[in-house]
């Protein structure tokens, strides 16, 4: 994987990065992508199993979903991308890790403060107190808060539902402030995620997009850099080390 000197330089020379990631990034853990081929979308209806309707509708059938997504996350392991990018945030002054992703995997490989903006398959919450749910989640049949009795839901953000204050907030300032936006591994489709790369484009970012295959997002894009995460994004660590270490001399 060859990036070119001006990528690197435009990168190395930035003070503010925000990196805005998708599933793409965790294909090579052994977690499935939404959208790709063999993607989760691509065999089942999102409709049915990441709405609230879909839930109220049939619980068992959106808990059996989740249930088998936790426990594959529960093996994987980061890969070479999320060390990357855990890596790549002691290099700048200011860095936001803005991701879609619900594995938990870009904490799991050291990066700090990752904002959440579809909130994660870890924890789980009252629907209707919103208390955090603590317990064992039982196998065979829907849990119950035991404080008011109401079903519990995994802490994602379904279709329809507003994401995250805080995260929010924190991805629109980063994109706003920015002078390098990465998009990685996500196909730019799903609002209002997709819109932050938009935004730092807008504010004048230099917006790089790291995908193996091209997206909504590329027309736009100033640099497209083709090739999985977990094969550019180490070789791109490494680009800017060697770029500030022959300054220094
Ligand atoms: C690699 C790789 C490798 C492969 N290395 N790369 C019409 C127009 C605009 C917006 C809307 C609309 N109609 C409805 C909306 C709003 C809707 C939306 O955006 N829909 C679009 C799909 C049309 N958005 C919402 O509803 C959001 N809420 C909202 O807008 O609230 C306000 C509102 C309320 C009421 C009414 C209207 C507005 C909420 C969105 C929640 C998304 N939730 C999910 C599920 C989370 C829980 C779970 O995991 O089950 O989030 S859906 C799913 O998509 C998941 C992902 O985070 C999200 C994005 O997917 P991502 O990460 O981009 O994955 P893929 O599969 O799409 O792409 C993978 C990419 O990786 C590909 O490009 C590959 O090439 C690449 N790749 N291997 C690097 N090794
Ligand atoms: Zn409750």
């Amino acid at each position: 994987m060859e990036i070119s000197n001006d990528i690197i330089e435009r990168i190395a020379l930035a003070k503010s990065v925000a990196v805005l990631t998708g599933a793409g990034v965790s294909a090579e853990s052994g977690v499935k992508t939404f959208r790709d081929p063999d993607g989760l979308w691509t065999k089942m209806n999102p409709q049915e199993l990441a709405s609230v309707d879909g839930f109220m509708n049939n619980p068992e059938l959106v808990w059996s979903f989740y249930r088998e997504r936790a426990h594959i996350i529960d093996k994987v392991k980061p890969n070479a991308g999320h060390y990357a990018l855990a890596n790549m945030e002691k290099l700048f002054p200011r860095f936001e890790l803005i991701t879609q992703n619900v594995d938990g995997l870009h904490a799991a490989a050291g990066s700090t403060n990752v904002r959440e903006l579809h909130g994660n398959l870890i924890d789980n919450r009252c629907f209707d107190c919103e208390r955090p749910f603590k317990g064992e989640l039982p196998e065979d049949e829907l849990p119950r808060c035991p404080e008011c009795g109401g079903g519990i839901r995994p802490s994602v953000v379904w279709f329809g539902e507003l994401l995250p204050a805080d995260a929010m907030q924190a991805a629109e300032f980063a994109a706003l402030n920015c002078g390098v936006f990465f998009s990685v591994g996500t196909s730019a489709e799903v609002y209002p995620a997709a819109n932050f790369p938009f935004l730092a484009k807008r504010s004048g970012a230099y917006l790089i997009e790291v995908n193996p295959n091209e997206t909504a997002l590329t027309p736009f894009a100033d640099a497209a850099l083709r090739g999985t995460s977990a094969k550019v994004l180490p070789v791109l660590v490494e680009n800017i080390e060697e770029f500030r270490n022959k300054s220094e001399r």
